[in-house]
Parts: C-alpha cells; sequence; structure tokens
C-alpha cells in the first residue's frame, strides 16, 4: 500500500460492516506500506492484525533491534468494534514507522487489546488508546535515535498499561490526558529512554493525571477531590504506589 496523498482522507481499509445484517468477523491483516495521509482501519467485527511474524526476541526488538518492515503513515485511526477485537497482539504487535514528529494515532479496540509499535526517529504521539475488559493497552516507541512517545489518553478496565519510549516519555499534552482512569484497575507502567543514552525522561505534562487504580487515597495527599486541580508533581507521587516497580526505578 503506498500513496503519496497528504489528506485525511489518504488511505482508508473497511472490512466488515456495521449496517443492519452487517455482522462479518473478518480481520484487516496489514503489512509494510507509506501512506502520505491517514490511513483510517475499521473492521468493525474483527481484528486489526499485523500480517507478518514478529519475533521480538532477537532481531525485531524494540529495545535495541530493527523492524523488518513498517507501515509508515501521517496519521493512523484504527477502530474495531468486536467484543474481543484486537488492534495487534502481544506476540505480533502493530508494527509503524510514523511520518513526522507531529503524526498521531487513534486507537480503539475492545478486549483483545491493543499492542502498537513505532519505530523511527519520527515522535508519534498516541492521542487516545482505549481498550476494554481484560484488553492491555501497549505502546511503544522503539529502537531509534531520538524516538520519544508521546501519550495523550490510555485506558482499558481490567488489562495493564505498558507504555514505553527508547527516549523520552511524554504523558499528556499540556492542557490535559489520562493513562488509567475511574474506571480503570490494572498496572500502569512507564518506560523512559529504554536505550540508556543521554538521560531522557518520563514527563507528566501540565495538566496530565495518570491514574492507576481505584484504591482509596489518604485525605491528606490532596487538597482537592478533583485531580485536575493537583499539580503535576502530586500526580507523580499519588501515582507511584501502584506503578510497578520498574517504573520507580527509572525515575
Ligand atoms: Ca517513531
Ligand atoms: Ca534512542
Ligand atoms: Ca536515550
Amino acid at each position: 500500500m503506498q500513496t503519496a496523498n497528504t489528506s485525511a482522507n489518504a488511505a482508508t481499509i473497511t472490512v466488515n460492516s456495521n449496517s443492519p445484517g452487517g455482522t462479518g468477523t473478518g480481520d484487516a491483516i496489514l503489512g509494510a506500506g507509506n501512506v502520505g495521509g491517514t490511513l483510517t482501519v475499521n473492521t468493525y467485527g474483527g481484528n486489526i492484525l499485523w500480517g507478518a511474524f514478529v519475533d521480538t526476541l532477537l532481531g525485531n526488538n524494540p529495545v535495541n533491534g530493527a523492524a523488518p518492515g513498517v507501515l509508515r503513515a501521517q496519521n493512523y485511526a484504527f477502530t474495531t468494534t468486536a467484543p474481543t477485537g484486537a488492534i495487534g497482539t502481544e506476540t505480533s504487535p502493530i508494527q509503524t514507522d510514523a511520518l513526522s514528529n507531529t503524526a498521531t494515532a487513534t486507537l480503539t479496540a475492545r478486549d483483545g487489546g491493543i499492542y502498537f509499535t513505532d519505530w523511527g526517529a519520527s515522535d508519534l504521539t498516541v492521542l487516545s488508546a482505549t481498550a476494554t475488559g481484560a484488553g492491555n493497552v501497549q505502546l511503544i516507541a522503539a529502537n531509534a535515535g531520538g524516538s520519544d512517545l508521546k501519550v495523550v489518553n490510555a485506558t482499558t478496565a481490567t488489562g495493564n498499561i505498558f507504555l514505553a519510549a527508547d527516549d523520552s516519555l511524554l504523558i499528556g499534552d499540556g492542557v490535559g490526558g489520562v493513562i488509567g482512569g475511574d474506571a480503570f484497575s490494572g498496572t500502569i507502567t512507564l518506560l523512559g529512554n529504554r536505550d540508556g543514552g543521554n538521560e531522557q525522561t518520563v514527563t507528566m505534562n501540565a495538566g496530565s493525571l495518570v491514574k492507576p487504580a481505584t484504591t482509596p487515597r489518604p485525605p491528606s495527599q490532596f487538597s482537592s477531590p478533583r485531580p485536575t486541580t493537583m499539580s503535576p508533581t502530586r500526580h507523580s507521587r499519588a501515582s507511584c504506589s501502584a506503578i510497578s516497580p520498574q517504573v520507580l526505578a527509572e525515575k
């Protein structure tokens, strides 16, 4: 798949239908390509999967390897509404390489979760990644020079959220953004600077909130019941008790 079209309608893949009687369950199987604008994939009753085997233990390793093939685009808008719908899988995440530092992804799946790995130096902003049930949300900026990841909103229900960047990991867009949330009960892992060089960090932008679970908070830690009024520092501190120990070590 290749098009130099840079519009919001540059490429659209639709599988199945949500029209009355549209009960198809076919999957969209993605592979390498280059879309100058927005790539929209909607599979309704099916999954959105990566078509090639991904061996993360050998060459195709987000931490220090390289992807043999990537799906390039300026923006990604992927949606499945199947009850078990997935975007990528744990063993075969979607493999992208966003075209520019203004690239965005909007990812909506169901209980199958979201597994999305972006390669290359351009920084991807995930505007939202939403799963349901036990579906996990795994977003990774993989091995490259200056490979940052910004995640504005990411949530699921009982699944876990794993956000990792080879270099800088940024949370929120400076106005808002929530990782986890009120209805979320899984764990959150945030990892920055996985390549171990140049001291990039995990940064919570102004207005962002990392809310890992529904555990009661001691009233003394909060001057206001509204999370949006808390400082980023308090957000981080409040979140630490439920974030995995690995996160604390990274910070
Ligand atoms: Ca990238
Ligand atoms: Ca790097
Ligand atoms: Ca680094």
